[in-house]
């Protein structure tokens, strides 16, 4: 009868064994006292005042709270604004109105949004660049963002980053998938974005990528060396996430827009005591919680005087030379 099975092999005849090497993982290394830029999203297009009596409105609410985010710990407001009823809006003049009273009462960087609400088209979308901010939002690409469409087609996305361009702001890549950091590296492969980059990786979207530690380790070995980056999750993993992405060397963005809640059925009293909250931790971790002029020099954003100067003269761009 035939052995059933091989026999063993000759061992004398196998190669030498050798240990088995994976390259080690690329490790990102937290320095002590390394800068940490906090975001506030304070309003965003979607939470409601049926949600949260909390969110602001008006530019004057949208002031008052920017500066007690500041005052919390954030360097950069991500802004949208909202039609006296509440609904969303990209409306030039509002959010011309809007940026001018936060600036007259805080120091904050303003990163207006260019993603506005689902269904809104690109030019609508594109109108707060006319008001020159230093930084807006640029999203890397389509999802199901709940039970709508989040459209960001190829061609929409060059074409939004030739408006930030155009606008001199600085751009901030939201990426709500992981093919969203790919493009965003094609888009500077074709010359239409400038470093330094820094992403948003966007996390627990219905629709988008998990929150989850083993996707955001994933994303970080994604984006270029030099490049920053920053965790906004969704709802109940604003939290964990955002306290992990400060453990990994990342920058966080909480606030209203994202998540109404302090703790479980606690609603947060609008986003600076989240704000305040994401600070403590951060500098519990070693992290050093920075003032808007230092995020400016992070991002890659001209100082404000210089900014100033430059538009008084020519309308000038946002980015800073170099
Ligand atoms: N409101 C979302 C559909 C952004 O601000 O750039 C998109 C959004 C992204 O909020
Ligand atoms: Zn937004």
């Amino acid at each position: 009868m035939p052995a059933l099975s091989a026999p063993p092999p000759d061992h004398a005849q196998l190669p030498e064994p050798r240990p088995i090497i994976t390259p080690p993982p690329r490790i990102l290394v937290t320095p002590p006292q390394s800068a940490l830029i906090l975001t506030a999203a304070i309003v965003g297009a979607e939470t409601t005042r049926a949600q949260t009596p909390h969110l602001p409105i008006t530019a004057r609410e949208l002031a008052d709270e920017a500066a007690r985010c500041r005052d919390a710990g954030a360097s950069v407001v991500h802004l949208h604004v909202r039609n006296p009823d509440g609904s969303p809006s990209q409306s030039r003049a509002l959010f011309a109105e809007a940026i001018a009273a936060i600036h007259e009462k805080t120091d904050v960087i303003v990163q207006t949004s260019t993603g506005g609400a689902v269904g809104m088209g690109v030019d609508e979308r594109a109108q707060p660049l006319l008001c020159s901010p230093e930084m807006a939002t640029l999203n890397c690409g389509t999802l199901n963002f709940g039970d709508g469409i989040f459209d960001n087609t190829r061609p929409l996305i060059r074409d939004m980053a030739a408006r930030i361009r155009a606008g001199g702001s600085v751009a901030e890549l939201e990426c709500y998938e992981v093919g969203h950091i790919h493009e965003a590296l094609s888009l500077v492969a074709e010359g239409l974005l400038a470093e330094p980059l820094h992403f948003q990786f966007v996390l627990g979207v219905p629709g988008g990528i998990a929150a989850r530690e083993d996707v955001l380790r994933f994303m970080i070995t994604q984006i270029p060396q030099g490049a920053t980056w920053g965790v906004a999750a969704v709802g109940r993993h604003q939290r964990p996430m955002t306290e992990l992405a400060m453990q990994l060397g990342g920058h966080a963005r909480v606030g209203l827009e994202d998540n109404i809640y302090l703790d479980k059925g606690v609603l947060a009293e609008g986003s600076a005591p989240l704000v305040a909250r994401a600070a403590a931790f951060a500098r519990s971790v070693g992290r050093e919680v920075v003032e808007p002029d230092r995020a400016r020099q992070l991002l890659g954003i001209r100082p404000r005087a210089a900014a100033a100067q430059a538009g008084a003269a020519s309308g000038g761009s946002a980015r800073a030379q170099g």
